[in-house]
């Protein structure tokens, strides 16, 4: 984990291990914050199925399908824009390496969709090389339905907002749009490190 990579610097000022790890402006938290823009959906795993579209190979998967990809356990730190951050979250999901597969995906972009409507766009090369997941885990136990079950988006290096609850499609763009909370003046992009909060910052 890399509170142990980080060494001695942050273990003598900080038990925890925290040095380095919060960005500027946030505070840990221990609690899980439920932050929703509107009504938890609830899919049923027989009536749910993830696609990926526009500007690649249009693919479907079931439940069964999906579920049946390589996955792997991610251990992450995750930062909310309302400033609460949480470390070392455990997550079972499928890279978004499998889900888009191998092609160069240089100056292109991602909106991801969701049941209920939400959306969020990412550059696709924010969500290749190991940085995004497909979520179907946490904790070692199914993803509860208010965070995002059966299945988010996880993009911890950005903002949390990144990381769409119930998402069900991506749709690959050739341009850039703004997704939900973009277009409400959050940050286009969202770097937590660079404290991209707000349009503008
Ligand atoms: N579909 C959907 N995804 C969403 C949201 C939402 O309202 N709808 N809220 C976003 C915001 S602002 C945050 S901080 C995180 C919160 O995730 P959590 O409720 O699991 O903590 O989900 C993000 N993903
Ligand atoms: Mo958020």
């Amino acid at each position: 984990m890399s509170s142990v990579s980080r060494g001695f610097r942050g273990r003598r000022r900080d038990v925890g291990g925290e040095e380095g790890r919060v960005p500027p402006g946030q505070y840990v938290t221990q609690d899980f914050p439920v932050l929703s823009a509107g009504p938890t959906p609830h899919t049923p795993h027989d009536q749910w199925s993830f696609s990926v579209e526009g500007a690649i190979t249009p693919r479907t998967w079931t439940w069964e399908e999906f579920r049946s990809l390589p996955s792997e356990t991610v251990t992450a730190d995750i930062h909310c824009v309302t400033r609460w951050s949480k470390l070392d979250t455990v997550w079972e999901g499928v890279s978004l390496d499998t889900l888009l597969g191998q092609a160069d995906r240089g100056g292109m972009f991602v909106m991801a969709h969701c049941d209920g409507g939400y959306t969020t766009n990412l550059p696709a090369q924010d969500v290749l090389g190991g940085q995004a997941w497909v979520a179907f885990g946490y904790g070692g136990q199914p993803l509860p339905p208010e965070h995002g079950g059966p299945a988010r988006l996880l993009v911890p290096h950005l903002y949390f907002w990144k990381s769409a609850k119930w998402v069900r499609r991506l749709l690959l763009l050739d341009h850039d749009m703004p997704g939900f909370w973009e277009t409400y003046g959050y940050h286009n992009y969202g770097d937590p490190w660079r404290e991209q909060r707000y349009s503008g910052d």
